[in-house]
């Protein structure tokens, strides 16, 4: 059998470029023919000196196999601890740490794929290396897309095992395959891996929709460029009611942008379906808080009805008006500034549709209300 190989390199930094139009999924291609496994799981076996017993590596990766798990298609990893023998082209799909620079090449992770050209995948493996500075933690504090001074663990072994899915990067869309960093849910202290709408629906594409797994959700990220292969990710907006672009302060690591009470301003999201079927009437909340979680109890400030397909990611504004009676003396977050508030989102607002996830249903856009 003819076997291809294809190298699959993360880089470590990516700089903005102006965004390109259409989006979608890439899947890997030989001669036209897509490249995918057979079955309803593909086994992944973690080296077990990478990711010993008890050890913070394997329950992070196993958070991160939990949440490609939770996507819509047919198709599941299935994760095994204690590989005492992992090699490339020994053709059992394996991640570990390494720092063997002739597989790196360079790269913070890479991943591997090799496959027959008549459509099979025949080996996946990949390869992290053990000397770059990685989290585990789910503090966003922690993690560079949040200021913080390491990459996060899950979405990078997230991203290499999209490869192994069959997934390659994209750059013309908001997605894990492309800046993984930059990819993740956040409500309050915490920001976590999940694959995403537009991985979700590759995988749909490869292996069939399993029409039992719902989920909608919402993040404060969007597709903002790309560089090479990869999409670049920026936070979302606010803007005045004229559509320009707030001034802000950056207050504890994340943007806070200046209102005063009253204001009418419209606010940027990134709501995904990330489950099987399209939700024509999703219940959307508009809220604001006293601090960076969104939950219903916060102060309701507006509502909207959204027709979320699993096709392209809704970034887009709505229209909401600054409460009246906020204290624009109130402290803000490690800083002497004041007036510090976040208008949030919540989807499925009114809790009508099952989920296999419900903790990815809000997320905020800091503000500093002005005296
Ligand atoms: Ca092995
Ligand atoms: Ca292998
Ligand atoms: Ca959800
Ligand atoms: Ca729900
Ligand atoms: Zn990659």
């Amino acid at each position: 059998m003819s076997a291809n190989i294809r190298w699959l390199v993360t880089v470590a930094s990516i700089a903005a470029a102006a965004p390109l139009t259409s989006t979608a999924y890439e899947l890997a291609e030989c001669a036209g023919i897509v490249q995918r496994w057979g079955g309803s799981s593909v086994i992944v076996r973690a080296a077990s000196t990478s990711f010993p017993a008890d050890s913070v590596w394997r329950t992070a990766l196993q958070e991160t196999v939990d949440g490609w798990n939770r996507n819509p298609s047919q198709m599941s990893i299935s994760l095994r601890f204690g590989d005492d023998s992992v090699s490339f082209g020994n053709f059992e799909n394996e991640i570990w740490f390494t720092s063997d620079d002739t597989i790196l090449d360079g790269a913070p992770a890479r991943a591997s794929m090799i496959y027959s050209c008549t459509g099979s995948m025949l080996e996946s493996d990949v390869f992290i290396d053990s000397r770059i500075s990685l989290t585990t933690s789910s503090a966003k504090t922690a993690q560079t897309g949040y200021g913080g001074g390491a990459r996060s663990f899950q979405t990078l072994a997230g991203h290499e095992l999209g490869h192994t899915l069959g997934l390659l990067h994209t750059r013309n869309t908001y997605n894990i395959m492309g800046q993984d960093a930059r990819h993740v849910h956040t409500n309050g202290s915490a920001a976590r891996f999940y694959p995403g709408e537009d991985a979700g629906n590759g995988i749909v594409a490869l292996y069939g929709v399993r029409s039992s797994i719902q989920d909608l959700g919402v993040v404060h990220w969007r597709h903002s460029g790309w560089s090479g292969e990869y999409s670049s990710h920026s936070r979302t907006r606010m803007f005045n009611s004229a559509g320009q672009e707030l001034a802000s302060d950056t207050i504890n690591g994340e943007r806070h942008y200046r209102v005063t009470r009253g204001q009418t301003v419209k606010v940027e999201f990134s709501f995904e379906n990330n489950g099987a079927a399209r939700q024509r009437s999703a219940d959307v909340g508009f809220y604001i808080s006293t601090n960076d979680y969104i939950t219903t109890g916060d102060w309701r400030i507006g509502g909207r009805t959204l027709d979320l397909g699993r096709n392209t990611i809704s970034t887009i504004q709505s229209t909401v008006t600054v409460l009246n009676d906020l204290n624009t003396t109130v402290t803000c977050p490690n800083s002497t500034l004041r007036g510090c508030y976040w208008v949030g989102a919540v989807v499925d607002e009114d809790g009508s549709l099952t989920e296999i996830n419900e903790a990815n249903n809000a997320t905020y856009v800091g503000i500093r209300v002005l005296p």
